[in-house]
């Protein structure tokens, strides 16, 4: 009787101390299994005399189901207690604002060349694009920069398999290839990158340059000056900006000047331009007795950090969206 009682303890005991389903099987046939304390018990049983076999195995079959009983409640006790850890732990909070899909934008130096491509569209420019593996003639010979031309050398160009082929280190042979193909009145604007050995916070191996041609039978340096004034100020939306023109040297033009624009306290030099040098007209056989006109250049990367106040050119190339995110919008 007293062992009754006390397998009913250390059962529950035993039931008690386990957390997880296997545990509790593995208890489960530790009493009731076939080789199980019950079993045991019940082969006891036929030992006993006989009159007192209906109270024994009464007490045995209340034991059992007593046990039975106490099983299944751990057994749903186990499950709830489980069912409550998974809910806490994949509880979620709904009231959480979504998670944006973060949205890209373009690069400063993109939107300044959009910018200015379409200010010199509505000034009646169209634009045109070329390659930017070039060859000699192309880039240089056409432009008539002499063989001997400082620009020419492996210090500042960029070759391509040998000295056949370059990376074209400004946009003019997009104009020269424009005017092979067109006959004046012809009035383009050429933006690019280009490439030169070059490499600090003011240069960049790459760079993006834009530059301009207008060719009919009388356009003069004096409409050279108002296009270019005329750009700076819309570009810049400043109407009092004053431009000067300072004499200089290139090639493929004559005169050449440097443009500088007013800036801060001072002057600030945004740009070079020129008559088109009659050499390079007759190299596309434009008939120089009867068409002239001028040709400007300017640094798109300039432009973009004169309008968006960035001190290191070096920035644009980085790709940190720390910098770049700044500009979307
Ligand atoms: C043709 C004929 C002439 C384009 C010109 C400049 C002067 C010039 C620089 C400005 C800053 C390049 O980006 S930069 O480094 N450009 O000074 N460019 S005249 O003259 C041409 C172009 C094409 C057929």
């Amino acid at each position: 009787m007293q062992e009754l009682e006390k397998i009913v303890k250390e059962a529950e005991q035993a039931f008690k101390a386990v957390t997880t389903l296997p545990e509790l099987d593995q208890i489960k046939a530790q009493f009731l299994g076939k080789q199980g304390v019950l079993a045991e018990l019940r082969k006891g049983l036929a030992k006993v005399a006989p009159d007192e076999r209906p109270v024994l195995g009464a007490k045995f079959n209340n034991l059992k189901s007593d046990l039975e009983a106490l099983l299944e409640s751990r057994k749903d006790a186990i499950k709830a207690d489980g069912l409550k850890k998974r809910l806490e732990s994949e509880k979620i909070d709904v009231t959480l604002p979504g998670r944006r899909q973060s949205l890209g934008g373009l690069h400063p130096v993109t939107r300044t060349w959009d910018r200015v491509t379409d200010l010199f569209s509505t000034m009646g420019f169209s634009v045109s694009s070329g390659p930017e593996i070039e060859d000699d003639y192309y880039n240089f010979t056409s432009l008539n920069q002499p063989e001997d031309h400082p620009a020419r050398s492996m210090h500042d160009t960029f070759y391509v398999e040998g000295e056949k082929h370059l990376l074209r280190t400004h946009t003019s042979p997009i104009q020269i290839r424009y005017m092979e193909n067109h006959e004046p009145p012809i009035r383009i604007v050429a933006p690019g990158r280009v490439y030169r050995v070059d490499s600090d916070a003011t240069h960049s191996p790459m760079f993006h340059q834009i530059e301009g041609l207008w060719i009919d039978d009388r356009a003069t340096f004096s409409d050279l000056k108002g296009t270019v004034r005329e750009f700076l100020r819309r570009f810049f939306e400043q109407d009092d900006l004053e431009v000067r023109f300072r004499p200089s040297y290139f090639p493929f033009t004559e005169p050449s000047a440097e443009i500088d624009m007013t800036f801060k306290d001072g002057w600030l030099e945004i740009g070079g331009c020129g008559m088109v040098h009659p050499k390079v007209l007759q190299n596309v056989n434009i008939d120089t007795e009867q068409y002239q006109g001028f040709a400007f250049g300017m640094g798109l990367d300039r432009l973009a950090m004169l309008r968006y106040g960035v001190t290191d050119l070096r920035l644009f190339f980085e790709n940190d969206l720390r910098f770049l995110s700044q500009f979307h919008g």
